[in-house]
């Protein structure tokens, strides 16, 4: 039995200065780089956006970021354009030791649907395949931490816990956007779906 830490998208982008900046997003980066060395494995996500992606409030006429929309799978918060595939902010933050990665997943490619969770795009049913390698390597154990904490960190924390794995995010490695009560009622979900917070 195995355990992962999940290293979720910590990119330029989601870094001070970066087009989705998370405040402190950079702060984590350094207990990020030593918690690796404790962990069977360590898996990278890597937000991974084309140009015209349907959550950017560039690709509608009257829209401006942070509006909603209804997609074909539910509610969707519309962003700044950001993590463009091949960008300098979509690429890790320098200081992340992405060397250490065992995989590295990128989602969020297809342009209609977007992709918070490691483990499933938004319409909740096409998989990323991390729950397959994860499978195969025998992890039961996840850690999650990362950028956002009420956005991808929740839905991959929330996606993990429904498919059995017992699952730790560690509140003091990530950081959250937290626009309109958006941490709050992650936290709330995290905890009802068996999600273990902790701050060290
Ligand atoms: C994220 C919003 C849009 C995240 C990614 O990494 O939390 N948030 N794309
Ligand atoms: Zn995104």
């Amino acid at each position: 039995m195995s355990n992962a830490l999940l290293v979720i998208d910590v990119q330029n982008d989601f870094c001070p200065k970066g087009a989705l900046a998370v405040k402190e997003g950079d702060t984590i980066i350094h207990q990020i780089n030593a918690a690796m060395d404790h962990f069977n494995i360590v898996v990278l996500t890597q937000d991974w956006h084309p140009t015209n992606h349907k959550s950017f409030a560039s690709s509608y006429e009257n829209k401006k970021p942070f509006d909603t929309v209804e997609m074909f799978y539910g509610n969707q918060v519309l962003w700044p354009d950001h993590c463009i595939q091949g960008s300098v902010g979509a690429k890790f933050h320098p200081n992340l030791n992405h060397e250490k990665a065992d995989v590295i997943i990128r989602k969020g490619s297809n342009p209609a649907v977007d992709s918070y969770s490691a483990f499933f795009e938004n319409d909740k049913v096409t998989p990323t395949g991390l729950h397959g390698y994860l499978k195969d390597r025998n992890v039961k154990d996840l850690t999650m931490v990362g950028l956002a904490t009420d956005f991808c960190v929740a839905f991959s924390a929330i996606d993990a816990a429904k498919l059995g794995y017992s699952v730790t995010v560690r509140l003091d490695m990530a950081r959250a956007i937290d626009n309109g009560g958006s941490l709050n009622s992650a936290m709330d979900n995290m905890s009802k779906a068996g999600v273990k917070l902790k701050n060290g």
